[in-house]
């Protein structure tokens, strides 16, 4: 054990005289104890996580934990994923993104023209995903017993066409995110399959959620970038960085400041993870005018306008109301 987990270990002790009076069913919003000793301010306590693992979190912003979604799970979320991509169904809502390399007179009904699906909140089987118990464990960590599941993804990595737009930029979610607490928003991100630096892994800053919002904007790289994919300005490639290498099922949980993105795709095999935001149904909305985020509101909101035909009085807290889904205890606020 380390140091700091180890001294945490005597704090946490020492704050709770009687943990087996308080610790039974730590998964029900009802029976579990939140607290959040001294100096923890990023995790609650549930009796799920180490001290080690509280620790690592806190620190660096992130946690990866090993083996959480069975291959079963996996293989079902593929074969929905194939489904829309063959146009078999439509889900309501549902935005399909292509690769910003792939000219639209290339367009194939199937998953090589498709980079990442978002908003699958009414899929059914896709949104299995974000009801997992052992993924809920984990998020009422951070978020505490009510949970929303506010943004969800599949991304499907396509083989870099030799431009670099494969990758994507390194960002802080908070970004896109017109609600706070940002301490009480985590995504959970799932390996479809392993995940490499070849094929273009997570790549993280340790300890830059413990930072403020940075302005951001859409890189200048020579050969494009994809929709919405805005970057931190000014980011210093040469800070230190880690690649989260990770097997099929191994799932990161990390904080929205974190400053994170993902390589190129240097394989002829399409990269596929899931995830999703979630955050406690006790956030609050917020008016981002006048702040850095108004330039993703205003390119949200054109896109709200395109998508579903609405005018006028739609704002940046409505796309996200109609996005949200509550998977446990209550819808307080979001
Ligand atoms: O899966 C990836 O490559 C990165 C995804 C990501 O960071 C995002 O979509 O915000």
């Amino acid at each position: 054990m380390s140091r700091a987990a180890d001294r945490l270990r005597l704090l946490i002790n020492h704050l709770d005289p009687s943990p087996a009076s308080i610790r039974s069913e730590p998964t029900f919003a009802q029976t579990s104890t939140y607290s959040h000793p001294q100096r923890l301010r990023y995790t609650f306590e549930t009796d799920l996580l180490t001290p080690e693992q509280r620790v690592f979190y806190e620190e660096n912003g992130f946690l990866l934990i090993k083996n959480l979604v069975s291959e079963e799970d996996i293989d079902r979320f593929r074969k929905a994923f194939e489904r829309i991509c063959r146009q078999e169904v439509k889900v309501p809502g549902l935005v399909v993104m292509r690769d910003v390399a792939i000219a639209k007179s290339e367009f194939v009904p199937d998953q090589k023209a498709v980079s990442k699906l978002q908003d699958f909140q009414e899929d059914p089987e896709l949104f299995r995903y974000c009801s997992l118990p052992q993924i809920l464990k984990y998020v009422e960590c951070f978020t505490g017993p009510n949970i929303m599941a506010m943004h969800t993804m599949l991304i499907n990595k396509p083989p870099d066409a030799g431009k670099k737009t494969s990758r994507h930029p390194m960002h802080q979610d908070l970004h896109y995110f017109p609600f706070r607490p940002a301490d009480r928003i985590v995504c959970s991100w799932t390996a479809m399959e392993k995940v490499t630096r070849q094929n273009g892994c997570l790549v993280v800053l340790p300890g830059t959620h413990q930072g403020t919002l940075q302005e951001h904007d859409y890189p200048e790289w020579e050969g494009g970038v994809n929709k919405m994919y805005h970057g931190v300005r000014g980011y210093d490639p040469q800070q230190p960085r880690v690649h989260l290498e990770m097997e099929k099922g191994d799932t990161v949980f990390f904080h929205p400041l974190l400053i994170h993105g993902s390589g190129m795709n240097q394989t002829q095999g399409f990269r596929k993870a899931i995830s999703c935001h979630y955050a406690s149904g006790d956030c609050y909305y917020i008016d981002v005018k006048g702040t850095t985020q108004e330039n993703i509101e205003h390119e949200a909101l054109d896109i709200a306008v395109r998508k579903y035909g609405v005018e006028g009085d739609v704002h940046f807290k409505d796309v996200w109301m109609i996005r949200g889904r509550l998977v446990q205890g209550e819808r307080v606020s979001l």
